[in-house]
């Protein structure tokens, strides 16, 4: 038969419903009732008969109250096992009484660290006493009740009532089950803590990766993941995928398109698409559509290798061409504008061979002149709304799905840490550098002058490199362009480790530069910033493109 429920030990921190529930064990069912100080004191002030822990232990609570329950009277009543002979006949050796019922729930760790309480106090919220009577309590389940939640409280009564004064055993093994889940929940809540305090005694570079957890106060905006089915129709048969020894096939999910999107498009000529580009139409689709002006990206191996803003699209094409006329060949041209008949004329006059050229509208005697070569891939996409508000990756075994990262930050938030102040022309430039080097792979760095990006350096795993790279690059441009390679800004798609990538890029004639910030370094860029004379400006967001 289920145990009756004779003597019960509570210690709460949430005194919620206590009185309530300890009178009637006392009143209904004849309980002893034991208790820890303050929780005494609440029962005793309501007229509920109730035994100090201390008579129990023939200890006093001592250490603050760090040392209340932790006794052999207390967990050799909760721990021994009543069908065993052997134990029972310790118990009695040392009179030891069997404790039925425990009613605990814990020091209120979590509040504590919320509250932003100093770290002693945190510490001193740390519950052992009560944890070590649950887990006692619970790993004796066939004999003893553990309750946590004053929830609970109500529905444990009634079931004792119609079960002649005990619970039953279903009952138990599933409060046991919570107070393992719940000593989880705080160990790991202590965990974190802890492993917060540690790394914040060790300085580190934040940043992805780096294991602090600093990534994680990142709150996701508003209702993640969507609803979503992911249904997927399949849009087109590749010929291959990646390499020609690989399959593949195109999918479209409705539930991600919309009346824009890369795969509603409407193809107007040209062979069929493959799926490297579709990848990099996608890239280069995508990050044309985060620039207002009139633009035209350029795009190779998911990097934009030329990339402008000017008056109008023909304009644009010219500087985003002129970035970089080499790395231009065979690529993926995107453009935020109807494409004119005059820009086509262009890409003719400089031999660009083009692999797709996407675009919203065409001026008609465009298409008719683009028709002319049976090969280019023109996309017209019918406008330019914003892009899809979530994307998806697969992974081994798994997919990953993200919000869209868009260049969304105001700019009004943005701080400047140097002695001096970027101008005007400055700031309107380094506004074009970091939207286009949203679209670079990390680390990314992108080097723009007149609002071309005419030295990218995209993808090595040391900043520095492609800081060097886009660097070099730039220089080559403005000389094949024939102008002094001055007014070059630079933006770097996360922050600067160190203060080398200041001093390379100061000693190719950067002047101003766009970053996140947030180094524990960033003070040694600062100053190196302004020993170079450079302006800096810091955005507190990054954009790492993986
Ligand atoms: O400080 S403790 O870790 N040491 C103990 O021996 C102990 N026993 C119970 N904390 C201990 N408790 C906790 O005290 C319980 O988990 C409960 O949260 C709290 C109730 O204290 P009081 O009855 O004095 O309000």
């Amino acid at each position: 038969a289920d145990p009756k429920v004779k003597r019960v030990l509570i210690s709460v921190t949430d005194k919620t419903g206590v009185v309530e529930f300890a009178r009637a064990l006392h009143d209904e069912f004849g309980a002893e009732i034991i208790s820890t100080g303050g929780t005494a004191r609440v029962i005793a002030e309501a007229g509920v008969p109730v035994t100090p822990i201390d008579e129990v232990t023939k200890f006093p609570e001592m250490m603050d109250g760090r040392v209340k329950t932790l006794h052999p009277m207390v967990h050799g009543g909760l721990l021994a096992k009543r069908d065993n002979a052997k134990h029972m006949a310790e118990a009695a050796e040392h009179g030891i009484q069997m404790i039925d019922m425990v009613v605990v729930n814990l020091y209120a760790f979590e509040k504590t660290v919320e509250s932003g309480a100093d770290f002693g106090t945190c510490i001193e919220n740390i519950d052992i006493g009560g944890p070590s009577m649950l887990r006692s309590a619970a790993k004796n389940f066939e004999s003893v009740t553990v309750v946590t939640d004053p929830e609970t409280y109500e529905g444990i009564l009634a079931e004792m009532r119609a079960n002649g004064g005990a619970t039953t055993r279903e009952t138990r093994m599933e409060l046991a089950l919570e107070v393992f889940e719940t000593t989880n929940a705080y160990d790991g809540a202590i965990a974190d803590f802890l492993f917060d305090q540690v790394q914040a005694a060790h300085p580190h570079e934040h940043g992805e990766g780096c294991g602090c957890g600093c990534e994680e106060g990142i709150e996701a905006q508003g209702e993640f993941p969507p609803e979503c089915a992911l249904y997927m129709q399949k849009q087109q048969d590749l010929r291959y995928g990646e390499n020609p020894h690989q399959q593949a096939v195109f999918y479209r999910v409705d539930e991600f398109a919309h009346e824009h999107s890369l795969v509603n498009a409407q193809q107007l000529n040209g062979k069929e698409l493959s799926y490297n580009n579709i990848l990099d139409t996608d890239a280069c689709w995508s990050l044309v559509r985060e620039l207002d002006e009139p633009a035209v990206i350029i795009l190779k191996h998911q990097n934009p290798c030329g990339s402008a803003t000017a008056e109008n699209i023909t304009e644009a094409y010219d500087k985003a061409f002129a970035c970089d006329p080499k790395s231009a060949f065979g690529g993926i041209i995107a453009a935020n504008r109807q494409v004119t008949l005059e820009m086509v004329e262009h890409i003719n006059e400089n031999k660009q061979f083009v692999e797709v050229l996407i675009a919203p509208e065409f001026e008609s005697a465009a298409l008719e002149l683009l028709q002319q070569k049976k090969n280019l891939r023109v996309l017209r996409t019918g406008g330019i709304d914003a892009p899809a508000a979530v994307e998806v990756r697969s992974v081994d075994g798994g997919v990953l799905v993200q919000d869209v990262d868009h260049v969304s930050e105001d700019p009004a938030t943005f701080t400047v840490p140097t002695d001096r102040k970027p101008t005007d022309a400055e700031m309107h430039e380094l506004m074009f550098a970091w939207r286009v080097c949203k679209g670079v792979k990390s680390n990314a760095i992108l080097v723009s002058r007149d609002h071309a990006g005419i030295g990218m350096g995209p993808g090595q795993p040391n900043r520095v490199d492609s800081a060097l790279l886009a660097c070099k690059r730039a220089h080559e441009a403005c000389e094949r362009m024939g102008v002094e390679p001055k007014g070059l800004v630079c933006a770097s798609d996360a922050f600067f480790p160190f203060r080398d990538n200041v001093d390379t890029l100061a000693e190719w004639g950067i002047t101003a530069i766009i970053q996140p910030g947030g180094s524990v370094r960033d003070e040694e860029s600062i100053q190196a910033c302004n020993e170079h004379g450079i302006a800096m400006v810091f955005t507190g967001h990054r954009h790492f493109r993986h």
